[in-house]
């Protein structure tokens, strides 16, 4: 359903804006932040918060949130990077807020968004993003290659992320070294805590492993930081409580 709404989008942004157009928005960017840096040092794991006013399993969870002051709060309290939602329908999120956000924090952004074409790949970078997200669930191995190697080459970094041992494989075949195993199953919303624990030991030692969704408490940060996971990606947490803990690191 949210794959189909942006898809319908898609094409009225393109009437818009022709690609050749995009792809010199793009290129007159800045250069990229580095991602990769910023999960440095690699023996402490990361915290990527993030920026979402409403999600399609919990609904509207901070209609008032104010997308560039929860993103300094952010970078103040550690976070490594900072998330932001661009859809718009199902997450409230705005293009806008990624601008926003990245000219206001110094740590690398990433689109967190459906992205089926290589048009969204360009208007991640025109926007200002360091990094897109690529979900393995609703992407070919074509269109992951093809994607991830669109990114690549505006200096983008790509967070893959995979629901299952299927995925993992196809993920790692595709180069990607940034692996976001979502505990959460984007059709059917439900949750599998263990998703990570079955899937680690097939993921490379040398990438960079993200656990995504769901973590809420000490006690899950203590128990997926077992499985040697580099970051971990928190949104409904943050952005609905008033108290932004300290670091993450332990
Ligand atoms: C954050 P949570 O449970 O902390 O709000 O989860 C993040 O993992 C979730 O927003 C997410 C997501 C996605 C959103 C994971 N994959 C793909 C949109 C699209």
């Amino acid at each position: 359903k949210i794959v189909e709404q942006t898809r319908k989008d898609l094409i009225q942004r393109k009437a818009e804006l022709p690609l050749e157009q995009l792809q010199q928005l793009a290129l007159e960017q800045p250069r990229p932040r580095d991602v990769l840096e910023a999960f440095e040092p690699r023996d402490k794991i990361h915290l990527i918060a993030e920026v979402k006013r409403a999600s399609p399993s919990k609904g509207i969870l901070a209609p008032d949130l104010d997308p560039v002051e929860t993103a300094l709060l952010y970078e103040r309290n550690g976070a490594s990077v900072i998330s932001v939602l661009t859809e718009p329908h199902f997450f409230l999120g705005s293009p806008e807020y990624l601008t926003a956000i990245k000219n206001a924090v110094s740590i690398p952004v990433l689109r967190k968004d459906f992205i089926i074409d290589e048009y969204q790949v360009y208007e991640a970078r025109a926007w200002g993003a360091d990094m897109i997200l690529l979900i393995c669930a609703i992407l070919d191995d074509q269109q992951l290659r093809l994607l991830h190697q669109r990114a690549n080459a505006l200096r983008m970094r790509v967070l893959v992320e995979v629901h299952s041992r299927e995925e993992a494989q196809r993920a790692i075949d595709a180069g990607a070294m940034i692996i976001g195993v979502n505990s959460r199953d984007l059709a059917s919303f439900e949750m599998n805590p263990y998703l990570l624990r079955d899937i680690r030991e097939m993921l490379p030692r040398n990438q960079i492993i993200v656990a995504e969704s769901g973590i809420h408490t000490g006690a899950d940060v203590r128990r997926l930081s077992r499985y040697d996971v580099q970051a971990m990606l928190v949104g409904e947490s943050l952005v609905v409580s008033n108290n932004i803990p300290d670091q993450i690191d332990m």
